[in-house]
């Protein structure tokens, strides 16, 4: 009998190092326009199991279309994986889509400042065939429930594939990761709503893809703790339906790896159970 041949834990690795935001490393080496560092930066996050690279390159004082130019130019031949192009100026995402022959990924679009800013993105994804991230942000601001995000995804999805064409498998869903550790009451529930989020997406229009910025989730922890919350939260996505994350690729560890008590914490944390004394009842 036949075999099918798919691994159904599997997800689209999006390596999150090539970001002057997300990594000092990066941020130093684009200071000194040591673009041989930054390729050996993209190299590593590749042997690391990396399938997508993100890269952004927006830093204040320094020209974010040129840097851009500077990274994609050497990427392009450096590594085989296809870039997820990271900015919020269409003249960046232009500029590299321009320059890089592959497949790539747009991020992002969303409905912030109305429909034009997110048509003028796609209109340019689709002049090069790329696929594009779209984030449940309306004019209203961030989901944070999973009901806003699932209305605010529909109108995306009405949005980029029924008027303009995109196809639906280019579309890649971010239902947004906001920390957890804040201590604060109600920043709580983020998770939930984005897991919960995440399953419906999954369910109700399943051409599309799925992706987070998976580290986010755990902005305000030690690192030894990200690394078991950002592994933990990753397992329960994927089983929801989440197809790609960007993450440190070599810090997401398999469950079976971390300690069962660590592994509770986690999930305590993230299904917002706490003892009876903590919740003061
Ligand atoms: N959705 C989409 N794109 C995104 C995000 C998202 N792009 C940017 C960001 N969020 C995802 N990328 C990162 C990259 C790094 C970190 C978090 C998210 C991170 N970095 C450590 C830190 O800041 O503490 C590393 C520090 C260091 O190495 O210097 O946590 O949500 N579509």
């Amino acid at each position: 009998s036949q075999v099918p041949l798919r691994q159904e834990n599997a997800f689209l690795a999006i390596g999150e190092r090539c970001n002057a935001n997300g990594s000092k490393k990066f941020r130093d080496l684009q200071d000194a326009e040591d673009w041989d560092g930054i390729t050996a930066m993209a190299r590593e996050q590749v042997k690391e199991g990396s399938h997508t690279l993100d890269v952004c390159t927006a830093f204040v004082g320094r020209n974010e279309v040129s840097d851009m130019t500077e990274v994609v130019s050497r990427l392009r031949g450096a590594v085989t994986t296809p870039l997820v192009v990271d900015s919020t100026e269409l003249p960046v995402l232009e500029a590299a889509l321009k320059l890089y022959g592959g497949k790539a990924i747009l991020n992002s679009i969303n409905f912030e400042d109305g429909e034009k800013d997110a048509e003028n993105r796609l209109i340019l994804a689709k002049k090069f065939g790329a696929a594009v991230v779209a984030l449940t942000i309306d004019e209203q601001g961030m989901a944070k429930d999973a009901d806003a995000k699932l209305r605010i995804a529909k109108r995306l999805y009405d949005f980029a594939v029924v008027k303009h064409g995109l196809p639906a498998s280019d579309l890649l869903f971010d239902p947004l990761t906001f920390t957890i550790c804040t201590g604060n009451e109600d920043d709580r529930k983020l998770g939930v709503e984005t897991l919960d989020a995440i399953e419906r997406l999954a369910k109700e229009l399943p051409e599309c893809g799925i992706v987070l910025g998976l580290s986010n989730i755990s902005f305000g922890l030690k690192p030894a703790a990200r690394q078991v919350l950002n592994s933990v939260f990753c397992d329960h996505a994927v089983r929801r339906g989440m197809t790609g994350a960007i993450v440190h690729v070599s810090k997401i560890v398999p469950l079976h790896t971390i300690a069962a008590d660590e592994v509770k914490a986690a999930e305590d944390l993230i299904f917002d159970r706490r003892g009876v004394d903590e919740k003061g009842g």
